[in-house]
């Protein structure tokens, strides 16, 4: 894989310009990224880029398949944001993690593996409780900055994460969807 292109990072500058510097503000205004190459650059974003360089870069329809936008040479998978959320929230993951993103998808149970997500632009979840909800828990979304994410059975009752869930103060780190085989830790990373 070779570096974007000119146009490709032009594209990047554009989604750059679209948003305002105020996090929360700033998920109101996001914009999915709509072509291809945009998509790329976005997935790209949620890890650093000696992880996002080689790896392999897919897409989720809204029926749960996966499409292929680039195929890399390294074990990652970055996909770009989900445009039925209103954040910006493109994600880098490894093998174990997308097996557990598969899982969910299906709502089947996750591997009993330890996976791990890059978010560095942060996420956007309606609820903090249910992994399928398509509203938010009481009129808040759950908006979390940068962050990493650890996934898989294994981390079920890690000690030293919040387990408020709804309004759970999402700087420090916390369990997301706890109680739901697809329950994981979210650590901020800044
Ligand atoms: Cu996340």
């Amino acid at each position: 894989m070779s570096i974007p292109t000119a146009a490709v990072r032009l594209v990047l500058v554009a989604i750059l310009a679209g948003s305002t510097p105020t996090g929360i503000v700033w998920g109101a205004v996001h914009q999915p990224p709509k072509s291809d190459a945009a998509k790329i650059v976005n997935a790209m974003s949620a890890a650093p880029s000696a992880v996002s360089r080689n790896a392999s870069v897919m897409e989720m329809a809204a029926d749960g398949n996966m499409k292929m936008l680039r195929k890399g040479t390294g074990e990652w998978t970055c996909v770009p944001d989900d445009p039925s959320t209103a954040g910006n929230d493109p994600m880098c993951l490894d093998p174990n993690a997308m097996e557990w993103l598969h899982a969910y998808i299906g709502k089947s149970p996750p591997p009993a593996k330890v996976g791990f997500i890059y978010m560095l632009q942060g996420g956007w979840d309606f609820s903090n409780l249910d992994p399928y909800a398509n509203k938010p828990d009481g009129g808040k979304a759950t908006i979390t900055g940068p962050h990493v994410m650890v996934v898989g059975p294994a981390v079920k009752a890690a000690p030293g994460y919040d387990r408020t869930g709804a309004g759970v103060n999402t700087a420090a780190p916390y369990v997301m969807w706890k109680d739901t085989p697809y329950e994981h830790l979210m650590i901020p990373a800044r």
